[in-house]
């Protein structure tokens, strides 16, 4: 089977919430030698993608929208097993990361916890619903170089910018690079609220990191 017939099924599966197939298909595509991460982002995450665009039409429900979730789960992390062990002695930087307060939603940040950890970023994982309190604390206790925060719902995504506020309050905004990101957001909304970057998707992160902790 090529590349594009496996992108195709994962994602169909996933819309399917058909955990089982995700996971015979997850290990064939690894069997054929092909790229981890090139699945997770735009096989499972497309999946995922299109199942939201179906819930917001309401043509699925919720307990779907669940069972999906665990079967993208259950893929990501049969695939994130066959990613490189991070090579890096020394790190490249300190990131604390969590998913704002009052959001649950956890899938794309852990995506971007393991790549970050791939490419030799120390990653301090604060999880999900984190207070604006806490990733301030963490960045204080951890001295860390850069605080992001994901952000999945229109509802939490003015969390980040209570982040960047509370940030500066504390005295601690000037000597970091601060990041936001999750399907909620963009560009024009992480510069509106003065984060130093937006990205997309979690390789556009890395890239974006590594070029200020080159
Ligand atoms: C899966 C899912 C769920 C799962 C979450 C499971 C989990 N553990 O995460 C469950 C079923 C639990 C769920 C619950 C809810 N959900 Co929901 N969910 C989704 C769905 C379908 C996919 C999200 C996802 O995982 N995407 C895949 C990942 C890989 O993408 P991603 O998160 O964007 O991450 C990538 C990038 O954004 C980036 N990135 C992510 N974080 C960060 C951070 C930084 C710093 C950077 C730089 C980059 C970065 O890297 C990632 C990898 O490339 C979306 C639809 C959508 N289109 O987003 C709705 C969606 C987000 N959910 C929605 C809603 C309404 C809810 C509920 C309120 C439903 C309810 N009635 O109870 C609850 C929320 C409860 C809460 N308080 O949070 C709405 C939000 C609407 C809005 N505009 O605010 C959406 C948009 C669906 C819709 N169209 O209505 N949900």
């Amino acid at each position: 089977m090529d590349k594009a017939q496996y992108m195709k099924m994962a994602a169909q599966y996933i819309v399917d919430a058909d955990e089982d197939e995700i996971e015979k298909l997850a290990h064939a595509y690894l069997d054929e030698g092909f790229d981890p991460v090139e699945m997770i982002e735009q096989g499972l995450s497309e999946g995922i993608r299109r199942l939201g665009d179906l819930f917001d039409r309401g043509e699925v429900f919720l307990p779907q929208l669940i069972i999906a979730s665990e079967a993208m789960t259950k893929g990501v992390n049969i695939l994130e097993q066959a990613l490189p062990k991070d090579q890096i002695g020394k790190k490249r930087a300190r990131v604390v990361l969590g998913t704002i307060e009052g959001d649950v939603h956890d899938i794309g940040k852990g995506i971007l916890v393991t790549m970050l950890r791939v490419y030799g970023f120390e990653v301090i994982d604060l999880g999900r619903d984190v207070p604006i309190a806490t990733f301030v604390e963490k960045a204080k206790e951890h001295k860390a170089d850069v605080v992001g925060s994901s952000a999945l719902m229109t509802t939490t995504m003015v969390g980040q910018k209570a982040l960047e506020k509370a940030l500066k309050d504390a005295g601690l905004r000037e000597n970091l690079t601060t990041m936001v990101g999750g399907a909620a957001t963009t560009a024009r909304w992480g510069a509106k609220i003065g984060a130093t970057f937006w990205a997309e998707t979690a390789g556009d992160t890395v890239i974006k990191l590594k070029e200020i902790f080159s």
